[in-house]
């Protein structure tokens, strides 16, 4: 039983140093979102969206956990089964903090995607070198995310899990991309209560019953520790 459901964002991590999606420029490290987020973008040019996420991935090495994702695993510790994160981040970040009901609805950056027979394989290394498939012996892997227009994993135990929520909470995310936009929406349909705590009002901010701005990596312990009557 899913009490307290929180989703998370790029804000959650860049505390750690992995950089959110929406920077002032408009631009993701320099790329146009549909070049390297979307299928239509790996098809015109793999090399350069392989590459992309190769580098993202080497980057992982160089970051830790912070207090956010901290704080979430004691809630997990405190409450088990209670609690489920659903985050958009496809960092490890979570599962290295200790939480362990985690669900990645965009997918995961250590994990590569065979297209040819559908299998998944754990994957530290790089695929710009188009390394053939472990099960299969095609060339047809890809970083295992959802990109734009893709349908997001997990939607049904998601969707369960807002429809049964006591507590929505959201963090680090701009409230820009569908449909983790709506949690919110869903979730109150359904009686939850819905936070927001966020470095700035996101997209939906009015959707919460509360409001938090600042820093996660302050907001996210400070919550958890009133939660558990610290
Ligand atoms: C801090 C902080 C600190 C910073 N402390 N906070 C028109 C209308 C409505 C919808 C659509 C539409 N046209 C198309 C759509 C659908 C589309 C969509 O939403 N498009 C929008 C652009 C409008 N969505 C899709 O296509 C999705 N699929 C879909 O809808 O399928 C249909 C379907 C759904 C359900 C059931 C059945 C069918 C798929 C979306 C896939 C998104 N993929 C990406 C890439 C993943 C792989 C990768 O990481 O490379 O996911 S895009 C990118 O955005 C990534 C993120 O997970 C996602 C969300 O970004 P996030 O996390 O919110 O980051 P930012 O940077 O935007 O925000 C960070 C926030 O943190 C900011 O607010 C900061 O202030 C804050 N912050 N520092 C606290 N220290
Ligand atoms: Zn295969």
């Amino acid at each position: 039983m899913s009490r307290i459901v929180v989703l998370t964002g790029a804000g959650i991590s860049a505390e750690s140093g992995v950089p959110t999606f929406r920077d002032a420029d408009g631009l993701w490290e320099g790329h146009h979102v549909e070049d390297v987020a979307t299928p239509e973008g790996f098809e015109r040019d793999p090399a350069t969206v392989l590459r992309f996420y190769d580098e993202r991935r080497a980057a992982l090495g160089a970051v830790r956990p912070n207090p956010a994702h901290d704080a979430l695993a004691r809630l997990e510790a405190a409450v088990g089964e209670e609690l489920l994160v659903v985050t958009q981040n496809i960092d490890d970040l979570h599962e290295r903090a200790g939480s362990r009901q985690v669900l990645h609805m965009h997918g995961e950056l250590l994990k590569a995607w065979c297209t040819s027979c559908d299998a998944r394989h754990p994957w530290t290394g790089t695929l710009i070198e188009r390394p053939a498939c472990p099960s299969c012996g095609e060339v047809a892997l890809r970083p295992d995310v959802v990109w734009f227009g893709e349908i997001p994993y997990e939607m049904d135990r998601i969707v369960d899990a807002l429809g049964e929520a006591e507590i929505f909470v959201s963090i680090g995310t701009s409230g820009a991309v569908y449909p983790a936009a709506g949690f919110v929406q869903h979730a109150r349909r359904h009686g939850a209560r819905a936070i927001e705590l966020n470095l700035e009002p996101s997209e939906g901010t009015f959707f919460f019953h509360e409001a938090r701005h600042g820093r996660a990596g302050e907001l996210v312990p400070a919550w958890v520790d009133e939660l558990l009557g610290a």
